[in-house]
């Protein structure tokens, strides 16, 4: 798992580097594959429950399983890159919104509440903590930031299954009373909002988007529950959240 980690986190680093105005989201996605694929993995999403391709790119009012296309990054552009791989019977997974150039006030401020509102899931990670304590941090830090909580979409327990059953909602529910236990491994991915949460699919029937058309962020890491919390698992060689701060013009 932690190859698995590692492995995604670096092909999310480079993806940083591409993601300038006039790229299509394509051509991330070639490459994305190909990266993966020169490191002896898979990537995970390629035909999983028959979605197309390679990884998500989700842009402005995408939530998330935004599908690769022909449409080209613009300047002012927030995009989702989601990237997951299977390596040696295992999946690792995640995700960073990068800024396309000059973003206006307020997407700057979902990019950076909704990657903090991530870490603050993180944080509540320990072992017997319930897993509602993940949603409990995450709603709250949106509500002080009156950013939207996304309830279709969750984090999910993550290992030699890309989805296995464990089920992490990033809004408080206290049925979800499972203690977390040390040797768990799951992701936290938060979409937040800046507007109403509500969504629907467009007609592919994979592409979630804002029903106000207001824009959405999301981040995610796979975390291992050990004694002290959590360990990243997709943490980036460079350091500290270095894909998670990336962004260029
Ligand atoms: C309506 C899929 C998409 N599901 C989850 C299939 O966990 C993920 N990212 O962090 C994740 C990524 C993908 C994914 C890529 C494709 N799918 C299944 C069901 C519904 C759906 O979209
Ligand atoms: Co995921």
């Amino acid at each position: 798992m932690r190859r698995a980690g590692q492995v995604a986190a670096e092909v999310l680093l480079m993806a940083g580097e591409w993601v300038v105005p006039g790229v299509t989201t394509d051509s991330i996605d070639a490459q994305v594959h190909d990266e993966i694929v020169r490191r002896g993995a898979y990537p995970s999403p390629l035909n999983y429950r028959g979605y197309p391709k390679s990884v998500c790119t989700s842009i402005n009012e995408v939530i998330c399983h935004g599908i690769p296309d022909s449409r080209a990054l613009v300047d002012g552009d927030i995009v989702n890159v989601d990237v997951t791989v299977y390596l040696s019977g295992v999946h690792g997974d995640t995700s960073v919104t990068f800024e396309v150039g000059d973003v206006d006030d307020h997407s700057r401020l979902l990019v950076r509440e909704t990657r903090t509102a991530m870490y603050q899931g993180i944080d509540a990670v320990r072992p017997g903590a319930p897993v509602s304590a993940i949603g409990k941090a995450i709603e709250s830090h949106a509500r002080r930031h009156r950013l939207g909580v996304v309830r279709e979409f969750i984090g999910h327990g993550v290992g030699t299954e890309f989805h296995s059953g464990l089920q992490i909602p990033h809004y408080y529910d206290r049925s979800h009373n499972t203690p977390l236990e040390t040797g768990m491994t799951f992701t936290i991915e938060p979409m937040l909002t800046l507007g109403a949460p509500a969504l629907y699919l467009w007609d592919d029937q994979w592409t979630a988007v804002t029903a106000d058309q207001r824009r959405s962020a999301q981040f995610e890491h796979t975390l291992l529950c050990v004694g002290g919390g959590a360990e990243i698992l997709t943490r980036t060689p460079a350091g500290e959240g270095a894909a998670e701060t990336y962004a260029r013009s």
